[in-house]
């Protein structure tokens, strides 16, 4: 078995790609923006911290967390976009909107990403209240806006290695 595994190729999320080359969207809900402000600012020092160009980094914002599937496919569409990050806060209420808002907008990014063979980053906080929200953005759980960079990048070098 050992000697199977040696020749087993790996693509591996550990080889990074050159980010400077690279173009990306973040798409922003305005809904609670005190959390969105903190998941972009998270975001967008990650990619500049591993190379990005600040020139080669849009931002979009669209009013709430439900409409970050359209925002994502308007700019996964262009042909100068390799990845999407999305960032949106839906804090649980008294009823259920927050449910059908989640789904529809994890499935929704999750369509967006097979349709355009893009990176399309699910970076949308599903607190049970605002500080669980803040907590995650930039507080004692870190900030959610800086994995859903990273993650667009190791996205972008795992496509180099199959493609
Ligand atoms: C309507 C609504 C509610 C109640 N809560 C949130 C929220 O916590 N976070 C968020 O990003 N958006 C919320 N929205 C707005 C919806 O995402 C959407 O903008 C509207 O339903 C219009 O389509």
């Amino acid at each position: 078995m050992a000697s199977e595994l040696k020749n087993l190729s790996v693509f591996s999320t550990d080889n990074l790609p050159d980010v400077s080359i690279h173009r990306f969207a973040i798409v922003v809900a305005e809904w609670n923006s005190d959390v969105t402000e903190a998941l972009f600012n998270g975001a967008y020092q990650t990619l500049l911290h591993y190379g990005a160009k600040p020139d080669n980094i849009i931002r979009g914002n669209v009013p709430g967390s439900y409409e970050l599937t359209l925002g994502a496919q308007w700019f996964a569409q262009r042909d100068d976009i390799d990845a999407v990050i999305c960032l949106g806060c839906v804090i649980q209420g008294e009823t259920k909107h927050n449910d059908y808002i989640n789904h529809a907008v994890a499935q929704g990014l999750t369509n967006v990403s097979i349709k355009t063979g893009k990176p399309v980053i699910f970076g949308v906080l599903t607190p049970n209240d605002q500080q669980q929200a803040l907590d995650r953005a930039g507080g004692k759980h870190g900030n959610k806006g800086d994995e859903a960079a990273m993650t667009a990048i190791k996205m972008l070098g795992l496509q180099k290695q199959v493609y």
